[in-house]
């Protein structure tokens, strides 16, 4: 009996493969994603919809993903373009700052900028002002959405690694029963006389 031990890293072999190819698609995956999508406005103050009153010349829009070049302003309740002075408070946070808003009505905020995969983004919300209305408030440094991590955190690599880990042993385990159960057929086949005495012993 001398097939058992080639079929054996023939069966070792391709589980290495394929859990090689399997850790490679998962890092690649999780490579490309981070990179594959806009950077989105998550927090804004005044919020979209939101009716903000009392001295209102701040406006914090803050986004998933870093940004550059960008451009942000407001119209008026009649339409009128407001420029003001914009900041990059970090990576992903703009603030612009105007005069103190007077006219009540609908604001809009329109702001553009290339995200961080190199796409344009150009997009726009409304708040509402009214002189009586609730104080606006600004956001802080403290915000927890500011600063987004780059690329996957950490804790991704960990599962990433301990998934990989897993198949590439489970997959060995696989083999091992399947060559096995595999030698305990050929002995069968070969009946109760020399087979013991061909299958190697188990290490
Ligand atoms: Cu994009």
């Amino acid at each position: 009996m001398t097939t058992a031990s080639p079929n054996r890293s023939t069966i070792g072999g391709f589980a290495g493969v394929a859990a090689f190819v399997l850790g490679l698609l998962v890092f690649s995956l999780g490579g490309l994603a981070p990179a594959g999508a806009h950077s989105a406005l998550i927090v804004a103050s005044p919020s979209p919809a939101q009716e903000v009153g009392g001295e209102v010349t701040i406006v914090d829009l803050v986004f998933n993903g870093g940004i550059e070049d960008s451009t942000v302003f407001l119209e008026d309740p009649n339409g009128e373009r407001i420029d003001g002075e914009l900041e990059l408070k970090a990576k992903n946070w703009l603030r612009l700052v105007v005069d103190p808003l007077e006219t009540e009505g609908q604001y809009i905020v329109r702001f553009s900028f290339i995200s961080e995969d190199t796409d344009p983004v150009d997009s726009a919300y409304a708040f509402k002002y009214a002189v009586d209305g609730p104080d606006a408030i600004p956001l802080s440094s403290s915000t927890d959405l500011l600063n987004p991590q780059e690329g996957p955190g950490a804790m991704f690599w960990v599962v990433s690694v301990a998934l990989v880990l897993g198949l590439a042993l489970f997959a060995g385990l696989m083999a091992e029963r399947l060559r096995k159960t595999r030698m305990a057929r050929i002995a069968q086949d070969e009946g109760s006389g020399d087979a013991s005495t061909d299958v190697p012993v188990e290490p």
